[in-house]
């Protein structure tokens, strides 16, 4: 008796993996569940059996029917609602939906092709902690506690003395610190300000570049950056250096690329000027150069740190820099 209840329930499971329609389920619910069934009748046989194996058997005969019922049940709610294990309608040689392949945003693919050109100019990489000491951020690049040069960075402060830096320039005094001259390095990474329009974001990305060595000019400046340029955008754009200020550099400048949007004459991008600033540069100031430990009467230095969304913003004419961080797919996969 335990056999064949056994290999009833054996069957009826198989038998219910091979349903796809509602007439197929009635066979099998008259077949196996009906008053007439296979089940019933097995369960008949139980008056025949010991009268000591009658309990077991009984609970055994219970257990395998309510199974029994349950998948039956399964089953008819999935061929009710269309997720049969075979619907009869199903068409198997269909193609399936193609599952379309990640990429990276349009801003690593900038970040990586700038680290690619300064590489091919034998700069090497490094990267540093978003999170920064207000030391590596300010103090070591010869900006103090109180020097209104804090107020341009509108700074996001974890604690007093910790906060997310500002730019990628910390790292300029994290290796100086660490290796002796001569050094050629780019530093790439996000950071952060509060500042938003349509060319500013709260987090965003700078590449640090900066050189040191015996008797390095601006010239040195001036050769790297255009030579930078002229592989990024493939072709002589106009560049121009403004005079500007930065306590860590001496002297400083701001470098400006032709506007491409209105190709230079005028529009809400580049607020009319016919220029975007793409980045601050100048020679490493000799204060900082003391503080890491070097000589400035031995050694001198150029440095850079370059604004990635505003290349990217050139380089494919986007007139907001806030569509890059929509995450509109529409957008982000056109790159
Ligand atoms: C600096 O951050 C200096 N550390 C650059 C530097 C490095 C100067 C080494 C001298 C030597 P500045 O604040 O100008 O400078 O920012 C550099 C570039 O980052 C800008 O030219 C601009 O391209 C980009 N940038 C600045 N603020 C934002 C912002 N909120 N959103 C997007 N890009 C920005």
């Amino acid at each position: 008796m335990e056999n064949s209840l056994q290999q009833l329930k054996a069957e009826a499971e198989e038998a219910l993996c091979r349903i796809s329609d509602k007439a197929g389920l009635e066979a099998f619910r008259v077949k196996y569940l009906g008053r007439k069934g296979l089940l019933s009748s097995t369960m008949k046989q139980l008056g025949s059996v010991a009268k000591e194996d009658r309990p077991r058997l009984g609970q055994l005969a219970n257990t395998i029917k309510k199974g029994v019922e349950d998948l039956f049940a399964d089953s008819k709610e999935k061929l009710e609602s269309g997720g049969g294990a075979v619907a009869a309608d199903m068409d198997l040689s269909l193609a399936g939906r193609t599952i379309g392949f990640g990429k990276c945003h349009p801003i690593t693919q900038v970040m990586e092709e700038i680290c690619a050109v300064f590489e091919g100019m034998g700069f090497a990489v490094a990267e540093g902690p978003d999170i920064e000491t207000d030391y590596y951020n300010f103090e070591a690049l010869n900006i103090p506690k109180h020097h209104p040069a804090r107020d341009m960075h509108d700074t996001f402060y974890v604690s007093d003395s910790i906060l997310l830096r500002t730019h990628t320039s910390p790292m300029q005094a994290r290796i100086m610190e660490d290796r002796d001259p001569p050094l050629r390095y780019i530093a790439p990474g996000k950071v952060y300000r509060c500042d938003s329009d349509i060319t500013h974001t709260p987090m965003f990305h700078q590449v640090e570049g900066f050189l040191v060595d015996r008797k390095v000019s601006f010239a040195d400046l001036k050769g790297v950056l255009t030579a930078f340029t002229q592989r990024m955008f493939e072709g002589d754009l106009p560049l121009r250096f403004r005079p500007s200020f930065f306590p860590f550099t001496e002297p400083s400048a701001e470098v400006d690329i032709a506007c491409v949007i209105c190709s230079g004459k005028g529009c809400r991008v580049c607020k009319r000027t016919g220029w975007l600033e793409i980045l601050g540069a100048g020679l490493i100031d000799p204060e900082v150069m003391t503080m890491v430990g070097y000589d400035p009467d031995e050694f001198s230095g150029f440095a850079f740190g370059l604004g990635v969304e505003r290349i990217a913003m050139l380089k494919y004419g986007i007139d907001d820099i806030r569509l890059y961080y929509e995450n509109d797919l529409r957008f982000l996969e056109q790159f």
